[in-house]
């Protein structure tokens, strides 16, 4: 039998993204509105980190990526998209009303001016500004493991000019939302929404739009989305690997197992360098997930509404 409803978001902000999905599955509603407003719920608070309120790139612009996908294969991206308050709303926009599935920069913005998103002004959260400021000092891009959590407590040693984001109701927050769902149709749907990596550089995009590496969905067999350092889930394609290794018999968490151990095969010295998180449903609606570091968590609803946080299993 199914498990369904049931919704996944990467990491434990995925108590608000779960908390806006949850009633629309509940309702017996379509798993693609539940992960939409999952996302609208993040992106929403500019005090935050995953959507406008985000840290900017090296020239202190704020950019931003997301996708969308439901149970028949249609997908939309957008990437590199400044100034627009819900990036997924305009992937799901373009999914939609065009034959496209992937717009980017200048034109995913006019794009979004088009069909009514308002431009908002581009100023950087007080937070953001704090930490661009900072950053500004060494200017070195580094990639930090796990800079969601040190994000949250800055106030720990050596965490660098990092924005001590919060969300309003003072949970922690993360610069990438994943969230996949199976609706009481038993259905499957999913999005990924991010600020992507913070200080990157100017036109930079991350796994979070590229269907196939940051989201994959195949109503079929399961769904699966990532966080942490994009470039190393685009080279391994890393989320349509969690669906295909579910295809060949894997559980949702060995799947993410498998994925990751791609991931570090490849350089296992330079991979205790980076973070990279799997969070994966099946059609069944068990879940799995699976990290490169410690530190990785996500947070699952279903029967009762209830968001509960687990801690993911590590290759370190
Ligand atoms: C990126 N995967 O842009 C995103 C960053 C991320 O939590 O997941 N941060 O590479």
């Amino acid at each position: 039998a199914q498990k369904k409803p049931i919704v996944v978001s990467t990491w434990d902000s995925g108590q608000i993204s779960n908390g806006a999905a949850w009633p629309v599955l509940e309702k017996g509603g379509r798993a693609l509105d539940a992960v939409e407003q999952a996302a609208i719920a993040v992106e929403k608070d500019i005090s935050c980190c995953i959507g406008l309120g985000g840290n900017p790139d090296r020239d202190g612009f704020v950019t931003l990526d997301a996708s969308i996908m439901d149970d028949k294969f249609n997908c939309g991206s957008v990437a590199f998209l400044e100034k627009i308050k819900h990036p997924i709303s305009v992937a799901r926009k373009l999914m939609e009303t065009t034959p496209h599935v992937f717009l980017a920069g200048a034109g995913a913005q006019q794009f979004a001016l088009a069909n009514g998103f308002p431009l908002e002004s581009g100023e950087l959260s007080p937070d953001a500004a704090k930490a661009y400021k900072e950053w500004l000092i060494k200017a070195e891009y580094k990639p930090v493991i796990n800079i969601e959590h040190q994000q949250s407590h800055p106030q720990e040693k050596g965490n660098g000019p990092f924005a001590p984001n919060r969300f309003d109701d003072g949970s922690f927050n993360h610069d990438t939302m994943g969230t996949i769902a199976l609706d009481a149709s038993g259905n499957l749907s999913g999005m990924c929404t991010t600020s992507g990596m913070g200080f990157k550089l100017r036109g930079r995009v991350g796994d979070s739009p590229i269907i196939g590496a940051g989201l994959y969905v195949d109503n079929e067999v399961g769904a699966a989305t990532s966080s942490g350092q994009g470039e190393e889930v685009i080279r391994v394609c890393g989320t349509h690997l969690v669906v295909e290794f579910m295809r060949n018999g894997a559980s949702p968490a060995e799947a993410c197992k498998k994925a990751i151990e791609r991931i570090v095969k490849r350089d296992p010295k330079r991979a205790k360098e980076f973070q990279v998180g799997f969070i994966a449903i099946n059609k069944q609606g068990e879940v799995g997930a699976y990290s490169v570091q410690k530190g990785f968590n996500y947070t699952v609803t279903e029967k009762g509404g209830k968001g509960k946080v687990y801690d993911a299993k590590s290759y370190f």
